[in-house]
């Protein structure tokens, strides 16, 4: 059964509404510093996520929590910490497809879904194209968002589309279960290709998401900037961030400084998965020369030792898979796939194996040479 939601945006006219670092409970914590700015580095490996940019080793439980609040805030650290809405308010409908036992788990879906969603799994549709267009590189300032916060708020696309998802889930936890059929505590996200690097955004922006699926995502999702540029100049056929940056409005323009000189970023996209760790998260990749598969599997292997870091190690799955046409699901990673939604969205008692399946070979040594720390 398909029903209409109309998530009413929580802002009345004179309320602040709060990106993402304020809204964290784990970013709340008064123990963390985190600045508002952090400068340039000059790496050319993926930068350390066990390591604060002070330089302070992360050796407890508790400083992770502040790091991943640091990485948080190196990630989107263009983004305002308070905006002021003031008397602008939008409405974001969503399309909602009940699982088949209600109430019970869904997953958001971001521009749709290409994976096979099973019938025990409801949907969420949110349309993000309209939150936050991606029309091509003119089109940026456009859609709900920058309605909402003006259109030259720094926040690239991926970025609002993620507190887009935060809206919808906020909407989820007022409705609640007995209204729309959806447990708000079992909710996944996916989305493919350039929908699947809002999927991987929103799974790491968003705590609420028990499950992230980003599918083919690439460039700008899975793939790290560093790697991707190292694969472009050993001639590869493959995205880069500075092709990213003029191809359409996916970042912040704040990205352009970095575009041309990866290796000075604070960050680079292995430290999506310290976000959404300890949460489930299964990378699903395709060998597709543009999606960059040295990069993906370099970066998103990067991920899963900040997984076992963070003493989850089986939380994160990769799973790259080719000789299929793009945002077309094998069935040679429906296992995979189905443990993961068993596990996180519907409860199954039986958690993830080891996940790390790809056709390409990268040696961890050239790229994470830092130590995955036992926490305390
Ligand atoms: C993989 O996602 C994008 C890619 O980043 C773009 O360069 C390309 O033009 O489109 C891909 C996509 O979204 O395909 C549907």
């Amino acid at each position: 059964m398909v029903r209409g939601l109309t998530t009413a945006l929580l802002m009345g006219s004179s309320a602040l509404a709060l990106p993402f670092v304020d809204i964290h409970e784990r970013q709340n914590t008064t123990d963390c510093a985190v600045q508002d700015t952090y400068p340039a580095v000059d790496y050319a490996q993926l930068p350390d996520p066990f390591t604060f940019s002070d330089g302070t080793k992360v050796a407890t439980k508790a400083d992770w929590a502040c790091r991943q609040a640091e990485i948080s805030k190196l990630l989107q650290h263009t983004m305002s910490v308070k905006v002021t809405v003031g008397s602008k308010s939008v409405t974001i409908n969503t399309a909602i497809k009940k699982p088949s036992t209600s109430p019970g788990p869904a997953i958001i879906t971001i521009g749709g879904s290409s994976l096979p969603v099973p019938a025990t799994v409801g949907t969420v549709a949110f349309g993000n194209d309209a939150f936050a267009a991606q029309a091509s590189g003119s089109s940026r300032g456009q859609g709900d968002f920058y309605t909402l916060f003006g259109n030259t708020h720094s926040a690239g696309a991926l970025t609002a589309w993620a507190w887009g998802v935060d809206r919808v889930v906020d909407g989820l936890v007022q409705l609640g279960a007995a209204t729309t059929g959806i447990d708000p505590e079992r909710l996944g996200t996916t989305g493919c290709s350039r929908n699947g690097k809002g999927a991987l955004i929103a799974g790491a922006l968003v705590d609420r998401i028990a499950l992230t699926l980003p599918q083919e995502s690439g460039s700008g999702g899975a793939a790290c900037w560093r790697i991707s540029d190292a694969q472009h100049d050993a001639g590869a056929n493959i995205q880069t961030a500075g092709e990213i940056v003029g191809e359409n409005v996916w970042f912040s323009t704040n990205l352009d400084a970095y575009a041309t000189k990866t290796t000075t970023m604070p960050e680079d996209h292995h430290m999506l998965a310290a976000l959404t760790a300890p949460r489930g998260l299964f990378v699903i990749e395709n060998d597709i020369d543009w999606l960059g598969p040295v990069s993906t599997t370099g970066c998103m292997k990067a991920g899963r030792l900040i997984y076992q870091g963070a003493g989850v190690p089986t939380n994160m799955g990769f799973s790259l898979v080719g000789g299929h046409g793009h945002c077309q699901f094998p069935s040679a990673q429906q296992t995979d796939l189905t443990t993961y939604i068993n596990y996180f969205l519907l409860d199954g008692a039986t958690p993830p194996g080891v996940v790390e399946v790809s056709s390409a070979d990268v040696d961890m040594a050239d790229w994470a040479p830092w130590m995955v720390p036992t926490l305390i």
